[in-house]
């Protein structure tokens, strides 16, 4: 059975089931569908007896404090050991690039299975499956698992879950479909524990995330006419509360919370002293807005990186002005 329409799809199961070893990887800065879509094809294709080396194109793989709970977080492997031989499955990647330091041995492999959910996905792969109507990665992963004969048990469920959950900002977005919801309930029956998940994902914040709160959302920048909303982090503020960079992923959705706006920006100081621009949108889309700058994304969740943040800001501004209300 084909799901989702998806040409490539029967060919990216035969060649995952014909391969003896897989080398995966999720996007750089791995959020929690990247790390769970990761983590659950690992543990179902080592199931079905394969090699498995999954990791990221970074010089370090440490899984995310919030994340650190997640099964199959032992199978890592440094980007460096990951084998240029293997069949190669590039996971939640809107573009080649997402691959960070992987991406030339990706293109070199094999085979390129792309695995992705993202508007605009380039078709980095040698097949592509790219399906923009599911919430997550995770929910074509699970399909995929489902197809190569793969036992789905708790951990690999677990994975899958927290991929969905937060991809759908726990089924508060647009994209969590009745498709969406019937299967997270069919991965409930694994066993997968949600309260406890929504604990180690949402409510294991370090105490300087607090402090670092306090200071984002004081800060916080309001163009009423705009009904446009941001605010930043400096490096200083994350050395001075010490709060970790991808710790701080969940601050836009307080800022974005304000009924005075329907977009919401956070920006972020990365160490080159660019800033990283996450956007938000209760509707009118903000994924040409990050296109236009080299960035990507959905319609309603875009980020690219700009080298100057309150230029960047005002033309933000600009542009949702010019674009007027009734985008
Ligand atoms: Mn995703």
């Amino acid at each position: 059975m084909t799901w989702f329409d998806a040409p490539e799809w029967d060919d990216a199961v035969e060649a995952l089931r014909g391969a003896s070893s897989v080398s995966l990887a999720c996007h750089i800065n791995p959020d929690g569908d990247a790390l769970g879509s990761l983590l659950a094809a690992s543990l179902g294709l080592k199931q079905l007896g394969k090699s498995v080396y999954p990791s990221w194109g970074a010089t370090s793989v440490e899984v995310p404090y919030s994340f650190s709970f997640l099964p199959g977080a032992d199978l890592l492997v440094r980007a460096a050991d990951v084998p240029a031989e293997a069949a190669f499955l590039a996971l939640d990647c809107g573009a080649g690039h997402r691959l960070g330091s992987l991406e030339e041995r990706a293109r070199a492999a094999p085979c390129l299975i792309n695995v992705d959910h993202h508007p605009g996905n380039d078709n980095f792969g040698t097949l592509n499956i790219v399906v923009t109507t599911v919430s997550s990665t995770a929910e074509i992963v699970t399909r995929l698992l489902q197809d190569l004969g793969v036992t789905i048990d708790k951990e690999i469920a677990t994975c899958l879950y927290v991929g969905i959950v937060t991809d759908t900002g726990r089924f508060q977005y647009a994209n969590s479909t009745p498709d969406t919801l019937r299967l997270a309930a069919d991965l409930l029956s694994f066993g997968v524990d949600a309260p406890q998940i929504a604990q180690e994902v949402y409510e294991s914040s370090p105490f300087g995330f607090l402090k670092l709160t306090g200071r984002v959302l004081d800060r916080a920048v309001l163009h009423e006419r705009e009904r446009f909303v941001y605010s930043w982090i400096s490096r200083k503020d994350l050395k001075e509360t010490g709060v970790a960079p991808d710790e701080t992923d969940a601050l836009i959705d307080l800022v974005r919370s304000t009924r005075a706006a329907d977009v919401a920006a956070m920006f972020k100081e990365q160490s080159d002293g660019s800033w990283r621009v996450s956007m938000r949108s209760k509707g009118r889309s903000v994924g040409a807005l990050a296109r236009s700058r080299g960035g990507g994304g959905h319609e309603l969740a875009a980020g690219f990186t700009a080298p100057d943040r309150e230029t960047t800001a005002a033309g933000l501004v600009a542009e949702l002005a010019a674009a007027g209300d009734g985008s």
